[in-house]
């Protein structure tokens, strides 16, 4: 092969882009509430043992580069976009304001803001530390968010307390610091309905975003489901403001199917807002682009979302690869990224809407008929045949899936 010169390479990529096909138009994925955050479009490659392979994007290209790919929304922390000299200051407003002009200027809507309490080192000890102090400045910080996320329209704060926990014990009293922590919490929501009610707004939906290790070595919430225990503990004063954010990886993470842990959360009633992205159990948080590790996984996800009517956000919580340059961000890794999604999310439906998956699912719930329903034996005897249908299913998603479906036909019969 002869080397591609440098002048050459994007030319490459972007004709191997156009070879790939199947890329949705812009406003195909504006149907979708697909929300693109700044952190993931600006995140610069860097890692504990990596340094940085691209450089910062500031959030008027973000946005306009979201414009046109078709991202309606647009999610940030705090400190994405503000110094933490400028956070509550007169600075922070002009920011706020030009924010506002470039979200209008590309037909954007925010949909979400986000405090960061995990990287600055006020936060060693964590969001809801034992110094009043910091538990003052982080109540500070959580209440400012949610004016910026007023002022800009938002109708999301989420929470991702990943330093609330420790690293070794002792020191930590875990009762009193999910206390603490609560207290945070009821300050944001009481905060929020002030605001919301100031500004003739609905207050905004609070949701806790679990994740079961980093940055501490151990988690006081490390999933969504202790993050449900957490909210219905009484402690909370405005529970019913609180939900959750589910990151389809950081559920993978802990071991636990992430499917089982969204129906978990959808029974609760308390799945608002869904960070979507990819990755491998029992490891640290790599957050690849939706799709490229569990594609079938994948399917199954959004076949449950479809079916109990989830209408929240998607949010692309990922961080293109370090192997992809500042311009591929934009022109190949948010657009493959929603293209995967959006076409996962088309399949889902037209697995719901399968012939041989409807009968399949029926004849499983009609079972094989009445026996007697003490007698062990008689009823596996009457519903053995039927209980095939169970593997037939997983093949019938996996062939949906690779697009078996289209034009090819299987036979038992030769
Ligand atoms: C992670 C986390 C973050 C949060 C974000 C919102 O993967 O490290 O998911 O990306 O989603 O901090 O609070
Ligand atoms: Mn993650
Ligand atoms: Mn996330």
């Amino acid at each position: 092969m002869k080397p591609v010169k440098p002048r050459d390479q994007q030319a490459l990529v972007a004709r191997l882009m156009d070879a790939c096909g199947g890329a949705y138009k812009p406003k195909q994925r504006r149907k979708h509430y697909i929300t693109g955050p700044q952190w993931a479009a600006s995140y610069e490659g860097h890692a504990l043992f990596h340094a940085p392979t691209r450089h910062a994007v500031p959030f008027e290209t973000v946005i306009a580069e979201y414009e046109k790919i078709g991202i309606g929304y647009w999610c940030t922390h705090d400190t994405d976009v503000l110094t933490y000299d400028e956070v509550g200051k007169d600075a922070q407003w002009e920011t706020v304001g030009r924010i506002r002009k470039s979200l209008k200027k590309h037909g954007l809507k925010c949909s979400m803001v986000t405090t960061e309490t995990f990287h600055h080192a006020v936060f060693a000890g964590g969001p809801a530390s034992e110094s009043p102090e910091i538990r003052e400045y982080a109540k500070f910080r959580m209440e400012n968010t949610v004016a910026i996320g007023h002022e800009l329209g938002a109708e999301f704060a989420v929470y991702w307390p990943g330093s609330l926990g420790y690293f070794t014990q002792g020191a930590v009293e875990e009762v009193q610091t999910l206390t603490w922590y609560a207290e945070g919490m009821n300050h944001a929501c009481e905060a929020d309905i002030r605001i919301a009610k100031e500004k003739g707004r609905p207050t905004l939906k609070h949701c806790m975003e679990a994740k079961p290790f980093e940055p501490q070595g151990e988690i006081l919430l490390p999933t969504s489901d202790a993050m449900l225990t957490w909210i219905n503990s009484g402690l909370l004063t405005h529970p019913e403001m609180v939900g959750l954010n589910p990151e389809y990886l950081h559920e993978l993470m802990w071991g636990g199917a992430p499917r089982a842990a969204l129906a978990r959360a959808l029974m609760a009633g308390k799945l608002w807002h869904f960070d979507i992205n990819d990755g491998y159990r029992l490891k640290h948080d790599v957050d690849i682009a939706v799709g490229l590790v569990n594609p079938l996984d994948w399917l199954n996800v959004l076949v449950l979302l479809r079916s109990h009517g989830y209408n929240g956000p998607f949010n692309l919580d990922y961080k293109p690869p370090r192997t992809t340059s500042n311009w591929g961000v934009f022109a190949v890794s948010f657009p493959t990224a929603v293209d995967r999604f959006i076409t996962l999310w088309e399949m889902a439906g037209e697995l719901m809407a399968d012939k041989v998956m409807q009968e399949a699912s029926a004849a499983l719930r009609a079972g094989g008929g009445p026996c007697d329903p003490r007698d062990a034996t008689a009823i596996f005897e009457a519903n053995k045949e039927l209980l095939n249908l169970h593997e037939l299913i997983a093949h019938r998603i996996f062939q949906l899936l690779v697009g078996a479906h289209r034009g090819r036909t299987y036979s038992t019969k030769k």
